[in-house]
């Protein structure tokens, strides 16, 4: 790949077959990496693509398994037809995923963390303000200055290198991740990954990314998110930086 984007993607070392599976070996994101910190955010204004949404309304199978997911979170959310199916679509699952995150509004969510301890935590996906997103990112770094100014300057490296990407314009990303990795040794790196729902716009149109979806549109606001996220860690580093001189005047005073 000679894209622009070719820095931000795991390297490629071909095929491995293992029995009958074969699988693509790609780059370890965690190598020299001691207790890696790492989160994921799911990018984009919408996770479902647009086939997803004609099949809900034509041939229309039923996940029992996302209606559990569903009640699990939220008892009320499924209608009363839902219920009494006890199965909703992919389709509304994953739309009723995206308005209630921060997906529909900013153009990216929090999908998980996890921390130096290796635990994992999924509760951010309900996050719905940019205010809450900045408290999980000065979460995630521990306020640590440095990381949060590592993590930014990559975002806006990616912004750069996504204008001048000629596989950007012509792909609809869907469900595709930023993952954001780092250390204590203050390694802070930001790759793309989960291409699997990626695919091509016919080649007589470019996407804009930066626009709200409308159905046909295949727009999916990848840059929407990316200027939610570059915001909220603009947010982020303020807040640490008032903290970090607070705390040098307090310890002024003492002495
Ligand atoms: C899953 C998530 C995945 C999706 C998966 C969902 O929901 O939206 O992205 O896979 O669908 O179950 P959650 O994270 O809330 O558990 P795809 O991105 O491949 O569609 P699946 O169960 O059909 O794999």
């Amino acid at each position: 790949m000679g894209d622009t984007l070719r820095p931000f993607v795991p390297q490629y070392h071909g095929l491995v077959s293992r029995g009958e599976n074969c699988y693509i070996r790609l780059e370890d994101l965690l190598s020299g990496l001691k207790r890696p910190v790492i989160m994921d955010c799911k990018m984009g204004v919408r996770t479902y693509q647009e086939e997803e949404l004609t099949r809900a309304r034509t041939r229309a199978a039923l996940r029992s398994d996302m209606y559990h997911k569903m009640v699990k979170i939220d008892p009320s959310a499924p209608s009363e037809e839902e219920h009494a199916a006890r199965g909703v679509t992919k389709w509304r699952y994953l739309q009723w995923r995206d308005s209630t995150s921060s997906t529909c509004t900013l153009g990216f969510r929090i999908e998980g963390m996890m921390m130096d301890d290796g635990s994992i935590q999924r509760d951010f996906r309900k996050i719905l303000t940019l205010a809450q997103l900045t408290e999980a990112l000065l979460y995630f770094t521990r306020r640590q200055l440095g990381i949060l100014k590592a993590y930014h300057s990559r975002l806006l490296a990616l912004s750069d290198a996504l204008m001048n990407s000629q596989f950007f314009r012509t792909h609809e990303m869907i469900g595709s991740s930023l993952l954001f990795v780092h250390d204590h040794s203050s390694k802070a790196n930001v790759w793309m990954i989960d291409f699997g729902k990626t695919t091509p716009v016919p080649s007589v149109s470019e996407l804009r990314h930066n626009v709200p979806w409308a159905e046909g549109s295949r727009e999916d606001g990848y840059l929407i998110g990316l200027t939610s996220l570059i915001a909220s860690f603009n947010q982020a580093i303020d807040v640490a930086s008032w903290q970090q001189e607070g705390s040098c005047e307090e310890a002024q005073t003492v002495i």
